[in-house]
């Protein structure tokens, strides 16, 4: 059997897509896109699809188990705060549960969102005097005032569009829907694509209907998915519920690399496209990242290793200076735990940095 991988990628999105049914909540989020996208063409304002978070990959169909990442979707979250920021709405496609703009700096936190909050001292004329209000404590007074203005202030002017997906295959149907409803935005759409999405999966086809068993099952009740083998097994057929089991093998194809599509089929003609590379050995990121730029044909790919990222990033680009670092100065790192982007800001992202090799930790 050919992999989806092996495939002309016109191919593979047919076959991809044909095997899964659309997400549920795939025809409301793209109403609500539709509408946000013709407010913002009427505008002639850019709109920029920012994609964020891990993509499960789930083990059985009725899912119980699911493989993750670690992505919390800081940098998706972040970024979208600065494109809000520089005059751009924003489609927020993340990670149901993953860190939102605005709300992440009080979310997800070691504080708890109560450890933000104190009793005011109760007034005198109040209704019911033993009870203050509730307000923010002082500390935090300033900068949650700041956040909430431009929380406010996105939500008013319909800036900001949250749309949630959780497997990698909600998150490509959802793509594709995005990148193709965009085309009346022309060289107003840029993609963003900082969404941690898995490189492997299990195809419907040899996915369990049910919980994978890890006790055997009494004779009167296996049905003919059970087998002789001593391991649970999720590759040809089906994952199957052995009689001895030890291990669960699972048996994983490759994603089909839809970049490829997006830039040459879905994503309006004239957009940017700007996709990240996360690598874990720095000798591979730059070579991955280059790669990746050749063979998708888009505009920049922004590199980052999973220990450093929060610290420095690569630019790789088709242009000269083709290779550019980005580094939040040491001194200034132990402030936050949000990333470049709140450090230098997106503005100066664009601007660069200087050509170097990556900082050893
Ligand atoms: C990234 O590399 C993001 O920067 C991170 C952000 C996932 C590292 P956090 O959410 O992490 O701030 O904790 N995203 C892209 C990873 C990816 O899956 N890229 C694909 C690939 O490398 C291409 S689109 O094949």
């Amino acid at each position: 059997m050919t992999l989806l991988g092996d495939m002309e990628p016109a191919e593979a999105e047919s076959v991809y897509f044909n095997e899964y049914s659309a997400p549920k909540a795939l025809p409301k989020h793209e109403a609500l896109a539709r509408a946000f996208i013709d407010l913002h063409v009427e505008d002639n304002r850019r709109v920029v699809l920012v994609t964020s978070g891990g993509t499960t990959v789930p083990l059985e169909t009725q899912t119980v188990r699911f493989i993750d990442n670690f992505s919390a979707g800081t940098r998706g979250a972040t970024s979208a705060e600065y494109f809000l920021q520089q005059g751009y709405a924003v489609i927020f496609l993340h990670r149901q549960y993953s860190l939102l703009p605005y709300s992440r700096h009080y979310s997800h936190s070691t504080n708890c969102f109560l450890d933000f909050m104190d009793e005011a001292p109760p007034t005198a004329d109040a209704a019911n005097p033993d009870h203050g209000s509730i307000v923010v404590r002082s500390e935090y007074q300033d900068e949650m005032r700041d956040v909430l203005r431009k929380y406010r202030y996105a939500k008013q002017n319909n800036r900001l569009l949250l749309l949630p997906f959780t497997t990698v295959a909600e998150y490509m149907f959802e793509l594709r829907a995005m990148a193709k409803l965009m085309r009346p935005l022309g060289s107003n759409a840029l993609f963003y694509l900082a969404a941690a999405v898995s490189d492997f999966f299990i195809p419907r086809s040899r996915m369990a209907e049910h919980k994978i068993q890890s006790q055997e099952i009494p004779a009167h009740l296996q049905g003919d998915t059970v087998d002789d083998s001593e391991e649970i097994y999720t590759g040809e057929n089906e994952i199957q519920p052995p009689k001895n089991q030890k291990k669960l093998v699972v048996n994983l194809d490759p994603v089909p690399k839809f970049l490829h599509r997006l830039v040459d089929g879905w994503a309006p003609d004239g957009s940017m496209v700007v996709s990240f590379k996360l690598e874990t050995d720095p000798s591979l990121l730059v070579y991955k990242a280059r790669t990746a730029l050749q063979r998708y044909s888009h505009h920049l790919v922004i590199g980052n290793l999973l220990s450093t990222r929060k610290w420095e990033v690569v630019f790789i680009t088709p242009d000269a200076p083709h290779e550019r670092w980005i580094r939040v100065p040491k001194a200034r790192r132990s402030k936050s735990i949000s990333g470049v982007e709140d450090q230098v800001g997106l503005a100066e992202i664009q601007k660069g940095g200087s050509a170097q090799k990556p900082t050893s930790q």
